[in-house]
């Protein structure tokens, strides 16, 4: 019988699953708790975020390289196995010496307490959900280990062994264990099923209705969009529109407590409400937004129909002071973006956004102002949730990605990629039609060439050019495809006459370049 082995050479599995059994209390209910609380009272939202800025910026780059939109998923993973291992060895110390392990896990709850209170707008009240989760989370360690000691009673020496007892306390452990797994995680689905339903922003939203735009661009062309299977539609549905910021829980302000605070070195600073801005003459624009994060081939890239304010005739109210040749913009969770002054007062359409695609702007869109740049990529321009700009001098101050290695200008490189067929497909004999996207934005796509193997660049068909601030698509039919192994270059010449650069850069500093190729089969 296995109760009667000693145990004292195998793992003291029990002890160490006490912890996790602790850890999982103490999440999860401080979790469901912070429901009650502001947004960012989570304790896992806190420790994230602190985490998201403490990370090194290389690290950053290359989760976001390697997981994309996904990024966030793979911290919480990472997260999740970083503390059960820590649990599991708390639970192990627990069994030697109680007191030590629970300063351990007053520290740790301690330290939980200062990330949630680190952030900018927390109020002292903040900490309960993380408090209370620590104390449940305590009570579990203690309850369970002395479960766990008497289970294993049989093994110790200075204890009389008793099979009956030993053995519900077993059942005892087993129950415990699992009745705090059953508890915990439903009770954060609930709790944030709740949250759900209270969530005022994203009622407030589905209630405003789009302000009227006064400059309508004109409908797209039929031809904008050449329909080739694969190829990524002109217009990209705010659903499918890739998604890249800091921000672990999603600032959520309502439009009637936002407003943008315009200053520095400026003759008139002046504050705008949302009633102010969207009462002002709107206008709307096609534009595509990239990352700077985004590979040759990538699909950081989207586009849409913005409607917003353009950003001259604010930074005209305000009469920038000789000597600003930046403003930078901050959003309400405190990321910043600087943008070049004169890119913001020349004649493109640099909008303070309200609208994507004829809606609100979705909330992890920067729900209700965001701004957007023809021209740049979005970590220097593109600010969700923005509730502040300020002209300053680039020599003063230094935006989120700009100290933290990324260049302090991203102007948009030209680019092209093939979406069909994709890389290593194999297709059928007969015509292969290849598609894709190129863009260049302010200046505008005029020609996109294609290669097959080593043979001449042919001229692709290109879609109806909306804007030089859009993309467009390309599409070229290889006709009699000889079967076998082959690869497909695409380069893209803006209506300036240039070609797109062949010499391959990393997205880190500024932007990747280089021809996209692939190979693919005929057969
Ligand atoms: N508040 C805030 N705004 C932000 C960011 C951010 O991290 N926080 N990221 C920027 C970056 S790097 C990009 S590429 C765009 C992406 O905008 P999207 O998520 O709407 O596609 O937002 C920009 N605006
Ligand atoms: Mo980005």
């Amino acid at each position: 019988m296995d109760s009667a082995a000693p145990q004292t050479s195998r793992f003291p599995w029990r002890y160490a699953l006490a912890g996790v059994c602790a850890a999982l209390i103490l999440f999860c209910s401080a979790q469901a708790l912070s429901v009650f609380f502001a947004n960012t009272s989570s304790p896992l939202v806190a420790l994230g975020s602190t985490i998201i800025d403490f990370t090194p910026a290389w690290l950053k780059d290359w989760a976001i390289k390697l997981f994309g939109t996904n990024d966030k998923l793979f911290l919480f993973v990472v997260l999740t196995v970083v503390a059960a291992v820590l649990a599991g060895l708390v639970g192990l110390l627990a069994r030697r010496n109680m007191r030590a392990a629970v300063t351990l896990v007053g520290v740790l709850a301690f330290i939980l307490g200062v990330s949630v209170l680190s952030w900018s707008n927390a109020s002292l009240v903040d900490v309960v959900p993380t408090l209370m989760g620590a104390v449940l989370g305590l009570g579990v360690l203690v309850w369970l280990t002395d479960v766990a000691r008497r289970a294993a009673a049989s093994s110790s020496l200075n204890t009389e062994p008793n099979p009956t007892e030993t053995g519900a306390a077993r059942r005892k452990f087993l129950l415990g264990a699992t009745g705090s797994a059953a508890l915990s995680l439903p009770a954060v689905g609930v709790a944030q099923t709740f949250r759900g339903a209270q969530n005022v922003v994203e009622s407030a939203r589905s209630a405003l209705g789009l302000p009227p735009a006064k400059v309508k661009v004109p409908a797209l062309p039929s031809g904008a969009d050449l329909k080739v299977t694969g190829v990524s539609p002109f217009m990209t549905p705010n659903e499918d529109f890739y998604r890249i910021d800091t921000a672990l829980s999603m600032p959520r302000i309502g439009p009637q407590s936002w407003s943008l605070r315009v200053h520095g070195m400026v003759e008139h600073e002046f504050t705008l409400t949302y009633d102010e801005l969207v009462a002002k003459d709107l206008v709307e624009h096609y534009l595509t937004l990239i990352c700077v994060s985004n590979e040759v081939s990538g699909d950081l890239v989207g586009n849409a129909k913005w409607l917003g304010y353009p950003l001259r005739e604010i930074l005209k109210q305000a009469s920038p002071l000789p000597g600003a040749d930046m403003v930078l913009s901050t959003s309400k969770d405190g990321f910043s973006a600087s943008t070049p002054l004169e890119v913001l007062t020349d004649t493109r359409e640099a909008l303070l956004a309200v609208g994507m695609n004829g809606e609100p702007l979705p909330l992890d869109h920067g729900f209700p102002v965001r701004v957007v740049v023809p021209g740049l990529y979005g970590y220097v321009s593109a600010t969700k949730w923005v509730v502040d700009l300020e002209v300053t001098r680039f020599q003063d101050k230094a935006a989120y990605w700009t100290s933290r290695g990324w260049s302090e200008r991203g102007l948009v490189k030209m680019s092209s990629r093939i979406e069909a067929p994709r890389s290593f497909a194999q297709v059928p004999t007969g015509s292969v039609v290849f598609g894709g996207t190129a863009w260049a934005q302010t200046i505008g796509i005029s020609k996109v060439e294609v290669q097959i193997d080593d043979g001449p660049w042919q001229e692709a068909e290109l879609s109806t050019l909306v804007f030089a601030d859009t993309w467009r698509q390309w599409r070229y039919e290889w006709k009699d495809a000889t079967s076998g192994s082959h690869t497909a270059t695409v380069r893209a010449t803006n209506s300036g006459g240039e070609l797109q650069t062949q010499t391959p850069a990393d997205p880190a500093p500024d932007g990747a370049s280089g021809w996209h190729r692939l190979q693919f089969t005929v057969a």
